[in-house]
């Protein structure tokens, strides 16, 4: 809903108010209290009710005769239960103005539609269906709270024939509570409501009547504990109110209902079998899903979703680096974990997994394909593989967030399956390419359709028989090596794919330790059908990533001295820190060992003057997502660092040449973008970046790099928009501020 829209002297002469409830109290009581209300009339079947509203000033007149109190009405709320609001509209609807615009609050929208089309006629435009999700469990005049709607969600579910006027009029009424406005269908409203509120009201009755008729209830209510408290509180809400609710959305409920019993039949059996997967299955999912609610009611999502709140970083000038520590584990490597634990047969037990929303998105996704996936809990994950074959249809479109990874990734297993699956994802995920992926798994057969551009949502086909292919990558980029190896492993023949540089190897490492056979000969990967993956265990090492931001920290943090513990090093990933040594950083790598088939080290990282170089291109895919940390390194070098061959840049999370230059820029930085890279020319050992606010452009790896500038800037940088630093480093803020970063968060 457009705020600017909102009259900001919205005055209405006279309000009619019927049903003096919490909800129609409360509303009027915010209306008057805003000046909004000239004279506010009520109706109540209970004379008491009227009596105490005039008393306490919330009305200034009632009558005992319904169409008094509506004949001069410019807006009539009606307030009543459900099912008596067409007895309401019979007694009124002849003492309506013209102009007079009507609204209710109720929890069922079909039925009251209906009614309005029954007696107001088909074409009556001014009624507004509409329902607060709000509440509280006192009622009546006493308990009107003019802040009951604020921050929580004002659902309206205008039809066809609703007139702008009474809409805008409706819309503003609700804002000035402090209530946000939604529009939705009025079936959309009902079945969503059927699901979230009207079904759980009636398992909790239905529960507590079973336990109560019992023979043993007495015992079951003397020892009730936590959980029959928490899942039955709601059977003490008004039974009238939710029997008028259960008859106004009879074919709703029963929907709800009967997809409800049987899912509970179905863990019936898995119990009687004492099928403890299945359980775990059920268990996980349901927790996972109640967690995930859980941090965004915490996040007052009646109003805001997880992402939608701004956070910006404000990063103070100055600061060293000092301390041993460790970053989360590996993103590309998390993903691959549970892409490949949940193929393969036997349980896989996964350690250092990053719980940052990327590797969580993948996780989800295999859960919606019927994986059961234990955790993750402090980096720990267990995945019950169900086999090559074993993937189950999702419920629904597979939401990937702002993940390319899984998107790329999943869309050459997807296209093996037997079941159709569409692909969604967030705003940046929605513009990213995916021909890269898609033009060479139709080659192979695959049917995939996507939106204009090849851009996402992609909708992929089910049951297409694969053929391998022999494919020359035209871009260096392992998620569409990946992506064709994962599809290769269920097509007829041979699957080569053929890269113009190396780019990371982690799926053909983890495909071998699961067991699987992959032939790799220079350039050139292939894999074949017909093996098997075997359960393994996967110990992640910390994100080189994620680490780079702490390199360039330290290295132009005067005085710095930091060791960051167990850091991938695997060869096809440490462009960052050739790159880094070339320009005369001071990184050594200690007690280098191989865990679970990749090498890992610690880095030791003292500050150095960097100098300017031309980055070797060779260099550019091994360090492809560590360029924004690269770029303040360059930054602050003597002379000039030219990076070429790194048109990829611009298709990442966000064109991140663009993003990277124009925030140098604003900080004083003289750096230009070039088609496929950057010139930038370093301030050198005696100058600094100038504070000011830079955008991320809701990139994580722009919001980390902006941050870590700070240290050789003369004034505060704020960097706007970290919201998606989640992605890949959660605790990035604490870490930070932790080895000497002053770096707060601003909601
Ligand atoms: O997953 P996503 O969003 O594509 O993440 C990025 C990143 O910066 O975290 C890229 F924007 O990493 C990619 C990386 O750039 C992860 C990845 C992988 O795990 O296979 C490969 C690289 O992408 P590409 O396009 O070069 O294959």
């Amino acid at each position: 809903m457009n705020s600017s829209r909102i009259k900001k002297n919205l005055h209405i002469p006279n309000v009619a108010i019927i049903g003096l409830g919490l909800i129609g109290c409360s509303w009027v009581k915010a209306l008057k209290l805003a000046g909004c209300a000239g004279s506010i009339s009520g109706f109540d079947r209970n004379l008491d009710s009227m009596q105490q509203a005039l008393q306490v000033g919330l009305i200034e007149d009632y009558s005992l005769d319904i169409t008094d109190v509506v004949r001069d009405a410019d807006f009539i709320i009606i307030s009543v239960p459900i099912l008596a609001v067409g007895d309401v509209l019979e007694q009124i609807k002849d003492s309506l103005t013209d102009t007079v615009i009507l609204t209710d609050v109720g929890s069922v929208k079909g039925n009251v539609s209906k009614d309005v089309s029954k007696i107001l006629g088909e074409k009556f435009d001014r009624f507004v269906l509409g329902h607060p999700i709000a509440g509280s469990e006192l009622s009546g005049v006493s308990a009107a709270d003019e802040n009951l709607f604020k921050h929580h969600k004002i659902i309206l579910t205008p039809e066809q024939r609703t007139c702008e006027r009474a809409l805008d009029l409706v819309t503003d009424a609700w804002e000035l509570t402090g209530g946000v406005v939604e529009l939705m269908s009025v079936q959309h409203h009902d079945e969503v409501l059927a699901a979230t509120s009207h079904l759980p009201h009636l398992l909790a009755y239905s529960l507590v009547d079973t336990l109560a008729n019992s023979h043993e209830n007495k015992d079951i209510f003397n020892y009730a504990a936590g959980g029959f408290r928490d899942f039955t509180r709601i059977a003490s809400s008004s039974p009238i109110m939710w029997r008028d609710i259960f008859v106004g959305n009879k074919d709703e409920v029963l929907k709800a209902l009967d997809l409800f019993t049987a899912d509970l039949q179905q863990l019936r059996e898995v119990v009687a079998n004492e099928d403890k997967t299945q359980m775990m299955g059920t268990f996980t999912r349901a927790k996972a899903a109640r967690d995930h609610f859980t941090k965004i009611l915490a996040r007052r999502a009646y109003v805001e979703s997880m992402t939608s709140q701004t956070v910006n970083y404000i990063a103070k000038p100055g600061g060293k680096l000092s301390g041993e520590f460790r970053v989360p584990g590996d993103k590309s490597i998390s993903h691959r974990s549970i892409m490949l634990g949940s193929l393969a047969e036997g349980t896989t037990e996964v350690t250092g997994f990053l719980e940052g929303e990327d590797s969580l998105a993948t996780l989800q996704s295999f859960r919606d394909m019927g994986v059961v996936i234990e955790g993750p809990h402090r980096g720990r994950v267990t995945v019950h593989g169900v086999g090559l074959h074993g993937l189950k249809m999702p419920p629904n479109a597979l939401y990937l967030g702002n993940s390319g990874t899984s998107m790329r990734l999943l869309s050459g297993l997807m296209a093996a399956q037997k079941f159709d699956v569409e692909m969604t994802g967030d705003e940046s995920l929605s513009k990213r390419p995916m021909s890269r992926v898609a033009d060479p798994l139709r080659k192979m057969g695959a049917v995939i359709e996507s939106a204009d551009n090849g851009r996402p949502p992609l909708r992929i086909k089910g049951g297409q028989p694969l053929k391998g292919i022999h494919y020359e990558l035209p871009m260096a980029s392992a998620q569409v090596k990946s992506c064709l190896l994962l599809a290769g492993l269920y097509a007829e023949g041979e699957t080569t794919v053929i890269e113009p540089a190396p780019t990371r190897d982690h799926t053909e490492r983890m495909l071998k330790g699961f067991g699987y056979p992959v032939e790799v000969d220079g350039p050139k990967v292939t894999v074949r059908p017909g093996g098997k993956l075997t359960a393994t265990k996967i110990d992640v090492p910390s994100d080189i990533s994620s680490a780079a931001f702490f390199m360039v920290a330290a290295t132009i943090a005067k005085d710095s001295d930091i060791t960051l513990q167990h850091v991938g090093i695997n060869p096809t990933r440490i462009g960052v820190i050739n790159i880094l040594r070339l320009m005369g950083a001071n990184i050594e790598m200690l007690n280098e060992r191989e865990v679970g088939g990749e090498p890992v080290a610690d880095l030791r990282i003292r500050s150095a003057q960097l100098k300017g170089i031309q980055i070797p291109e060779d260099q550019v895919p091994l360090a492809i997502d560590e360029f924004p940390s690269i770029f303040i390194a360059a930054s602050c070098a003597e002379g000039t660092t030219v990076l070429t061959g790194a048109e990829e840049l611009r298709v990442k999370e966000s064109d991140r040449i663009q993003a990277m230059v124009d925030g140098l820029q604003i900080l004083g930085v003289d750096a230009q973008g070039t088609e496929d890279g950057a010139i930038i020319k370093g301030f050198g050992s005696e100058g600094f970046f100038n504070g000011g606010e830079v955008d991320s452009v809701d990139d994580h790896r722009i919001a980390m790099s902006f941050t870590i500038a700070s240290l050789r800037a003369n004034a505060s940088i704020v960097v706007k928009d970290c919201a998606n630093v989640a992605t890949s480093f959660p605790g990035f803020v604490e870490l930070a501020s932790g080895c000497g970063i002053q770096v707060s968060v601003e909601k």
